[in-house]
């Protein structure tokens, strides 16, 4: 068995003018698609591995044979964190969370915009390449975190609710070093009911 590239859900040029189509087309179909290429290709060194979804691998690294940890944690969770990342976003998206959502925003940062300038703040101070995160944490409370190069918050033991990609290849051809402009331009792309189903699942 191996694992498959998930179908975005919309075009490349869906995002703009927040995400320009060109870098969703390489950052997709390069980048990603390495990622999944890398993973399968670990795998098939382990066929005991076989029966495994993506997130047991990731959520339980020390199980997984030693040959091939680095490669399932860096490259296994480039296929994950991406998966969620595409997911989380689409076109006629963004404005506000709304229902239970944004409820939970509300009780553990003091409300949306407070949220926003944490998970922005985050993003950028995570030094080199990496993601930011929304996560619940196992007690059932909730976190804004970075992880470093394709660390997965699902190896931390989180529920990543929502995430974005800070990699320079997610928004270097539209804002060169500008990651802060990116960032603030990204919340109009965030979909919130996944986030929700993320919640509630
Ligand atoms: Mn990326």
């Amino acid at each position: 068995m191996s694992f498959e590239l998930p179908a975005l859900p919309y075009a490349y040029d869906a995002l703009e003018p927040h995400i320009d189509a060109r870098t969703v087309e390489i950052h997709y179909t390069k980048h990603h698609a390495t990622y999944l290429k890398n993973f399968n290709a670990a795998l098939e060194k382990h066929p005991e591995l076989n029966a495994k979804t993506t997130l047991e691998l990731l959520s339980h690294l020390d199980d997984v044979p030693e040959d091939i940890r680095t490669t399932v944690r860096s490259n296994g969770g480039g296929y994950l964190n991406h998966n969620l990342y595409w997911e989380n976003m689409g076109p006629h998206c963004g404005g506000e969370p709304k229902g239970e959502v944004a409820k939970v925003i509300d009780k553990a940062f003091g409300g949306f915009t407070a949220f926003k300038a944490e998970m922005e703040k985050t993003g950028l101070a995570r030094l080199g390449s990496g993601y930011a995160w929304f996560s619940r944490k196992p007690d059932g409370t909730f976190i804004i975190h970075s992880t470093l190069n394709q660390d997965s918050a699902v190896s931390e033991g989180l529920t990543p609710l929502l995430v974005v990609d800070v990699w320079e290849h997610a928004y270097y051809l539209k804002y060169q070093n500008r990651r802060a402009d990116y960032l603030a331009s990204w919340w109009n792309l965030v979909n919130w009911s996944v986030v929700a189903q993320r919640l509630g699942a």
